[in-house]
């Protein structure tokens, strides 16, 4: 039921500290760095409107607990994922009250809130001695593996037991194997939960805490939950999806952003063959994945290509594929930026621009997928269907849609037929959900629809009474 809900919707990832202050904007104030800069649960809450606007009906909201405050070489916990006490909330987004109202708030628009968590380790700043009396509820060496940095990430042992990050800032990796903190941890997120009303979990490090942890974990919780496989093999991620319903979807993340983002750039063949029938080989179910072409731990689109074509066509990608679409925020506003922070920019200092290009077009296309699912319930089960092929063009077809993605780029252009399955005695009518140029395909064996693409843009294609204005 829960995960019938989830693929219904598009989900806002939200970097909290990022996002929105608590009253009027600081115009002053930086959007940049690795400080904490004064994001806040309530700020969140002053902007659903924006959220809602743009289309997306569910948020990501960064990790909740109270991270330490070191000033460390990476500077401060202001993504929340340094944890130090797991039974209190993190001060610098606000107190438990503002996060029960932001849920609540949420609620009142039928929006859902998954909430980030991590299992796998709490933070210490430096390669010194470790005061573990500080730490809650895991406040002795003996709940830590030992201090050794993990080497080779694809070496199952070296991943669980070792500890992320280095002498700047240590991720003590905790003995989640125990019986008793497996057992801390179930009764943890239970209360978490129940005391939030969360409705869905994105679980980080998945690679990092064996296997076994995560079902009786997830049964606590009792909701939704994807888990963060940093992997670009889906035979990596199609194994986890054993012990979970959901994952972050890295293989087609890799293959969007090669056929995109990249040089030089995969045909669409090779894509076809990588991101669709490659992942539906070994994974059971990709329309539960969770998708993505931005996160805050991978460069901006706009970071690796100056084509604005290429990341519209991205963008259509990440909405009408097989899947739950994440936006991260400041997508909606064309941000720019490598590898952390830079792809952490404060939303703010966009002033939130609801007539940005870039947030018009992409608000249209989640509301066009959001009419297409109350029109045809099947749509988020629905698997894309194949019906043109080349080495730039790429044209499937999902309930009530035909999607054209090309990865020519802006100088290219294209014309080609498309044989489109239409029944006998009808007229298949489509209308270009950006221009409204109308196309029919009657069925003339075959029937096709001729598709010119202009400057490498994409195109989407929508039977125009699933529109709901
Ligand atoms: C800080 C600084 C950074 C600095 C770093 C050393 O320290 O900010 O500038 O470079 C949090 C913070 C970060 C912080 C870290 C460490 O903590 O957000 O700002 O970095 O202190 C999750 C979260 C992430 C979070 C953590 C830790 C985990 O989303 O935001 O970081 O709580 C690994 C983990 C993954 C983790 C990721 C950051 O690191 O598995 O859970 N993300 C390979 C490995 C992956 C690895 C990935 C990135 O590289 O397989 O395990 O992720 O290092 C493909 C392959 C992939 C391969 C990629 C690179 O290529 O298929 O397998 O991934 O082709
Ligand atoms: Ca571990």
């Amino acid at each position: 039921q829960s995960t019938q809900r989830w693929k219904t919707q598009c989900i806002y990832q939200i970097l909290t500290d990022r996002f929105a202050f608590s009253d009027e904007d600081h115009p002053k104030a930086p959007s940049t760095g690795r400080m904490y800069l004064g994001g806040t649960w309530r700020g969140i809450a002053r902007k659903l409107d924006y959220i809602q606007e743009l289309g997306c009906t569910a948020v990501w909201i960064s990790p909740i607990v109270k991270n330490i405050e070191d000033v460390t070489g990476y500077g401060q916990g202001y993504h929340g994922y340094w944890a130090q006490d797991l039974l209190d909330v993190n001060p610098h987004f606000g107190t438990k009250q503002d996060l029960i109202d932001l849920v609540q708030q949420l609620h009142d628009r039928n929006m859902l809130c998954m909430v980030d968590i991590v299992v796998n380790h709490m933070a210490h700043a430096g390669s010194g001695e470790i005061d573990y009396s500080k730490y809650r509820p895991f406040n002795s060496e003996a709940d830590y593996h030992p201090r050794r940095y993990v080497q080779n990430y694809d070496d199952t042992v070296d991943c669980e037991t070792g500890w992320l990050g280095d002498d700047t800032v240590g991720l003590m990796d905790i003995r989640t194997e125990e019986p008793r903190i497996q057992a801390f941890f179930q009764d943890w997120i239970r209360d978490l939960v129940e005391t939030y009303h969360f409705d869905g979990l994105r679980i980080d490090t998945i690679k990092h805490v064996h296997r076994e942890f995560y079902p009786p974990f997830i049964e606590a919780s009792k909701v939704f939950t994807f888990g963060e496989v940093f992997h670009g093999d889906p035979r990596y991620v199609g194994d986890y999806l054993q012990y979970m319903p959901s994952s972050i979807n890295y293989p087609l993340y890799y293959q969007i952003r090669k056929a995109f983002a990249q040089l030089p750039r995969i045909s669409m063949k090779e894509f076809y063959d990588k991101a669709i029938l490659e992942a539906r080989a070994y994974i059971p179910d990709t329309t539960v994945l969770g998708n993505f072409i931005e996160n805050h731990d991978v460069p901006r689109i706009l970071g690796m290509t100056s084509d604005s074509s290429l990341l519209l066509n991205a963008l259509v990608a990440l909405i009408y594929l097989d899947g739950i679409p994440i936006v991260f925020q400041g997508q909606e506003q064309m941000f720019v930026g490598g590898d952390d922070p830079e792809n952490r920019n404060a939303l703010w200092s966009s002033h939130y621009d609801t007539t940005h290009f870039m947030f018009n077009v992409l608000s249209k296309m989640i509301h066009v997928r959001q009419s297409l699912i109350q029109k045809f319930p099947d749509f988020c089960n629905t698997l894309s269907n194949c019906l043109y092929l080349d080495n730039h063009n790429y044209v499937f077809e999902r309930p009530g849609c035909i999607v054209c993605l090309c990865n020519g780029g802006s100088n290219s252009n294209f014309k080609f037929p498309v044989n489109v399955p239409v029944e006998q005695g009808t007229v298949a009518r489509f209308m270009d959900i950006w221009t409204e140029e109308i196309f029919d395909a009657s069925p003339s064996s075959p029937s096709t629809l001729n598709l010119i693409v202009d400057a490498g843009l994409p195109k989407v294609l929508v039977q125009p009474s699933s529109i709901l204005r």
